[in-house]
């Protein structure tokens, strides 16, 4: 009854030699602790917050961090899903990392556990180091790195017990107790259940291995899980589907009869977008969960008499708009989807900078949100265009979460990024000189107007259809100043004109439709839009970097 091939002289001694075969088993070992690590820290975050999770901060710090080109690749390539594509991609470096681990620990637990530490470590500092974080945002990370610790040498322990076990091989740790390091005496302490799983399983393993490995996989589970249904309790849309929208004092314009041309052309894009539809762009791994009663919006900076709102206070203003307004994304390409329209609900921005008496010296608006974000906007703009606005309802609901719950701005003919900070719960009035927003300090234009714009929505490119008549159609924009004509190229021949559907509002994307009786072949489509102020939309190739794509968009379609 003892080993011969190797013999560790204590189980829980750094260097506690492997038998051969163990090592498939070891690499498990470091993505079981991981998971166990993971499991505990979505516990704690259940109960510190959301955001404070590690998997949550570090996706966040990725996002800060990663140089600009790879965000434009990743929106390229995975569109919305980018912040999913993320959480995944940093699961995996996780559970390459853990495999690592894993196997060294086999070799060395101190070294093992170093491993697990500094995983826990980088989540802790992400989590701190985010712009809206605060030191009990490292608790998550630092209990499921000690969680993970004592998972992973109760795995590695399980495969290097000697065979004949127990009695000595306890007797020996605790002799030497006093040589043992801290953090081991600290873990030993912290064993708890998954000691007992491997305390008995004398000579086997293999068993005693995966009998460990179902606790912590157990334990990760329901750790993991309840802390996303603790997570929960920071859910705000019960406390949003609770409010109800002023009534404003200056509605949207009616809609004349048939103003929606999506009614009758299919695959044209509806002139209203759904809340649910809606197309979304920010950085919020977690979305912020702003608790209306909680909600402040400050004013500080370049005011003469700055104040601090309530969302009541701005709800109960006699000035409440409504407005018909498209947002754009700066990073739409040629032919993308990143821009909707809305029926928005809020209060004029110029007036409310002047009743707080804001001073002719600022030329920039900074306006952060609750997760630090912060956007900058052209000051000029803010007062001056018509229908900028502190918007609070979207298509007559409260906003949506995703999309600034409770209050965002908006000012039509700005691209988002330096215009519609959402969850917005400050505005700075200061200068370009004095401040760099977050996407200015990443080399975007400081100041973006949205350039002359149109899109093809149908035929889609590349797209085979029955020779006949078929509408060609689509959308085309210039907030703030509107269009005026959109025209259609087939082929290499004359600009033909499109029908367009009613101008309703300046900045209010315009749907256009041509009817074209397609013989048999393949043709080449191209749109252009023409501004109201006589703008034509320029075929000059721009990338949306750094101030929005220029360009025409030209499809290829087969009538057969
Ligand atoms: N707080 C915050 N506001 C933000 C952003 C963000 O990342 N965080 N992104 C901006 C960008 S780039 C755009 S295009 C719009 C998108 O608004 P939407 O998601 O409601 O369509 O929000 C803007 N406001
Ligand atoms: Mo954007």
């Amino acid at each position: 009854m003892t080993t011969t091939e190797e013999a560790p002289a204590s189980t829980t001694g750094p260097d506690a030699s492997p038998r051969p075969g163990r090592r498939p088993l070891a690499a498990l070992a470091g993505p079981l602790a991981a998971a166990v690590a993971l499991g505990v820290a979505e516990l704690v975050a259940g109960l510190v917050g959301p955001s404070s999770s590690p998997v949550v901060a570090v996706g966040d710090t990725v996002i800060t961090l990663v140089p600009e080109p790879v965000k434009q690749f990743a929106i390229a390539t995975f569109g919305e899903n980018d912040k999913i594509a993320l959480v995944v991609g940093t699961l995996v470096v996780v559970a390459l990392y853990a495999v690592l681990v894993g196997l060294v620990s086999l070799r060395s637990r101190r070294l093992g556990v170093a491993g697990i530490a500094l995983f826990g470590l980088i989540g802790a500092l992400a989590a701190v180091s985010r712009t809206a974080g605060g030191p009990l945002d490292a608790l998550p990370s630092v209990v499921g790195a000690l969680a993970g610790t004592v998972a992973l040498t109760q795995l590695v322990r399980s495969l290097t017990l000697p065979t004949p076990v127990q009695g000595d091989a306890r007797a020996t740790t605790t002799d030497d107790a006093a040589a043992r390091h801290a953090d081991e005496v600290v873990l030993e302490r912290l064993r708890g259940a998954l000691a007992m799983a491997d305390r008995k399983g004398a000579g086997m393993d293999r068993r005693r291995f995966f009998l460990t490995g179902g606790v912590a996989l157990g334990a990760a589970a329901v750790t993991g899980g309840g802390g996303r249904l603790l997570q929960q309790r920071f859910d705000v849309s019960g406390a949003r589907g609770d409010l109800t929208l002023p009534t404003p004092s200056s509605p949207a314009p009616a809609l004349p009869p048939g103003a929606d041309l999506a009614e009758q052309v299919e695959g044209l894009t509806p002139l209203f977008t759904a809340n649910r539809d809606f197309y979304r762009v920010d950085t919020a791994i977690t979305v912020p969960q702003i608790r209306p009663a909680d909600y402040r919006l400050a004013l500080r900076g370049m005011f003469d008499s700055p104040r601090t709102y309530t969302l009541a206070d701005l709800f109960d203003r006699d000035d409440v708009i409504e407005r018909d307004i498209t947002l754009t994304c700066v990073s739409n390409e040629v032919g993308g989807t990143l821009a909707s329209t809305a029926r928005w609900t809020g209060i004029p921005l110029g007036a409310f900078l002047r009743e707080n008496g804001i001073r002719p010296g600022s030329d920039q608006l900074v306006c952060r949100s609750s997760d630090g974000m912060t956007i900058g906007a052209s000051t000029r703009a803010a007062l001056e265009v018509e229908d900028a606005m502190i918007a609070f309802g979207q298509n007559g609901e409260p906003l949506p979460v995703e999309h600034g719950f409770p209050v965002r701005m908006l000012i039509p003919g700005l691209y988002g990024y330096v215009s519609a900070c959402k969850w917005m719960t400050e505005i700075e009035a200061s200068t370009y000189a004095a401040f760099d927003a977050y996407w200015t300090e990443r080399d975007w234009a400081a100041q973006a107007p949205i350039k002359v714009f149109s899109r093809i929505d149908t035929p889609a490119p590349l797209r085979r259809f029955p020779a006949g008549r078929r509408p060609v159609a689509g959308v085309a924009w210039a907030q703030a100043r509107g269009i005026q004509r959109v025209e259609v190229r087939v082929d290499e021949g004359e600009w033909l004109d499109a029908q367009l559907s009613p101008q309703v509002d300046a900045d209010l994307w315009r749907q256009w439709v041509l009817p074209y009786d397609f013989a048999p072949g393949a043709y080449q489509l191209t749109v252009r839009a023409t501004a109201a102020d006589g703008e034509v939309q320029t075929e000059e190739r721009a990338a949306p970097f750094p101030d929005g794509a220029s360009g025409l968009q030209s499809i290829r379609v087969i009538a057969t």
